[in-house]
This record gives structure tokens, sequence and C-alpha cells, in this order.
């Protein structure tokens, strides 16, 4: 029988490499995020390309009457929902906190940790009348360590390594598996969005190494997703070669 992703922040980097790989694989999608003209041509893309079922939605994880709204207008069969995604996030800004901007504080804390849980609360009563279903968080290395610079962000991915632990616990009973696919850096439109659309500042993140590419990252969550269901994987951890925690890099140029 035919499987239903649902994938927050499909529009780009991991989320967009990860629908990918899923419609490759013959899987149903229903993708989402708040570029529309993205949205369309993923889809258009990916119906062309491997003829699955394709559904958008144009949300703001952060809105939450956006989120009910989208979720409680699946018709039956895409309330099917199988895998859960919650990919949608954000870095903003690089400063000592002392110094950070409290807007970019409430992006994050809004996006990364209240739009997580916003869109699980929606999707978890379908996964529960169904007593199936695996939730995949995508933490990150900077939810198991602090970097300088990085505080608020970091904080938001220590709060998701929280919420997973959570969720696996309370939703045991009901049998829905939950993980957490926790990478390093990995080349994707994230240092662009985190320094505001310096490309130069963006590109020297990833200069002089072999940062890991978003379908890397695509390939660890289908590993995750196709376990049999006797098997989770609580936490993966992926990071580059080069990479050996969050400050220490091997550059070579
Ligand atoms: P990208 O910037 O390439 O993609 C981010 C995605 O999130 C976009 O599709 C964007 O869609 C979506 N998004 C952001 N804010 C919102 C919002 N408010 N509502 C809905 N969707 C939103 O970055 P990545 O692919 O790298 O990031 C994906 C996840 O991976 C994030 O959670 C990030 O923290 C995490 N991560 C990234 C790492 C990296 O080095 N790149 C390393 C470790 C973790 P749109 O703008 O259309 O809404
Ligand atoms: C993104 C990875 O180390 O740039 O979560 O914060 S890092």
């Amino acid at each position: 029988m035919k499987k239903t992703i649902l994938i927050t922040g499909a529009t780009a980097g991991i989320g967009r490499a990860t629908a990918e790989l899923y419609a490759k694989n013959g899987w149903s999608l229903i993708l989402t995020g708040r570029r529309l003209n993205r949205l369309d041509e993923l889809k258009e893309t990916l119906v062309k390309e491997f003829s699955v079922d394709v559904l958008t939605l144009q949300f703001d994880v952060r809105d939450n009457d956006a989120v009910k709204t989208a979720i409680s207008s699946l018709s039956e069969d895409w309330r099917k929902v199988d895998v859960l995604l919650n990919n949608a996030g954000l870095a903003k800004g690089f400063s000592d906190i002392q110094d950070g901007n409290v807007d970019d504080w409430e992006v994050m804390i809004d996006t990364n940790i209240k739009g997580l849980l916003y869109v699980s609360k929606a999707i978890m009563p379908l996964m529960i009348e169904r007593k199936s279903g695996h939730i995949v968080n995508i933490g990150s290395i900077a939810g198991k360590e602090v970097y300088a610079k990085g505080n608020v962000y970091c904080s938001t991915k220590h709060a998701v390594e929280g919420i997973t632990k959570a969720l696996r616990l309370d939703l045991l009973p009901h049998k829905i598996k939950v993980s957490a696919v926790c990478p390093g850096a990995v080349d994707t439109e994230f240092s662009t969005v985190r320094f505001d659309g310096d490309k130069k500042r963006a590109d020297d993140v990833y200069n002089g190494y072999q940062p890991l590419l978003a379908n890397d990252i695509a390939e660890a969550i289908f590993f995750v997703t196709s376990r049999p269901f006797h098997v989770n994987i609580n936490d993966l951890l992926i990071m580059p070669t080069a990479q050996a925690n969050t400050s220490n890099l091997l550059r070579e140029e």
C-alpha cells in the first residue's frame, strides 16, 4: 500500500531533497512551506518525473490557526499520514547573547520550537486514531552542543531534543515511533537565511571542506523510516567527515 509523508519546509534544502527521495520511492507527499511558487514548481516536477500523488499546503508553522486549518482540510485519504517530518526551521543572526536581536530570537523560538509543536499537535490525533505513524524531527549538532554566538539557535535545537524525547514517551502506548535526525553542517539555504541573504558570508560557512548535502540527510531520514516496526532509531547524529563538532572543522585550501 502507498505510504504518505508530510514534510514541513519542503521548499528548500533538506525538506526538498527528502521530498524528491520519497517521490522516487513511490510515496504520496504532502508538501508544506510558505513559498507557494516553490511548492507549485516542486509538485509539478515530482508528479511529472515520478507519477506520484502530491498535495501542497501553504502555511507558516508559526501560525497555529493556519496549521489547524490546513491539517483539518485534509480529505479522508490524505489524513492517513504515515510519516511527519518536522523539518521547517532556521537560524537568524550570529552574535554574543548580550548583543542578540530579540526579533531574531522570537523568529527562531516561534519556528523551531512552537511551530514544530503546532504541527505535531495537529497531526498526532490522526496517527493516534490509526495507532500508526512516525514523527521525525530534524534536530542538529546544535541541539547537542552550544557554539559561540549560536546561543538561541542552539537552545531551540536543544528544545527539539527534549520534545523528541517527550513525544516518544507520551506516544508509546499509541505505537507511534518518534525519531530525531541531527545533522552537522549541510550546504542548503540555511546560512543565507541566517545572514539575511549575505551570500558571501553564507558561502564562507561551507568553504574549504566538503559539507553534507541535503540528499545525505534525506537518505538518513529514509533509512530511519524504513526500518521494520519493531526497530526505532531514536537519534541519528550525522556530521561531515571534516567536522568533529560544532567548532572544529578541518578546512583545507
Ligand atoms: P533551508 O533554509 O534550505 O530550508 C528551510 C525550510 O524551512 C524551507 O523550506 C522554508 O520554507 C522552511 N521554513 C522556514 N521557516 C518557516 C516557517 N515559518 N513556516 C514554514 N516553513 C518554514 O534550510 P535547511 O534545509 O538546512 O533546514 C532544514 C532544517 O534542518 C532546519 O530545521 C534546520 O535547523 C535544520 N538543520 C540544518 C543544518 C544545516 O547546516 N543546513 C544542520 C542541522 C540542522 P519557506 O521559506 O518556503 O517557508
Ligand atoms: C545547523 C548546524 O552547526 O550551523 O543546525 O548550527 S550549525
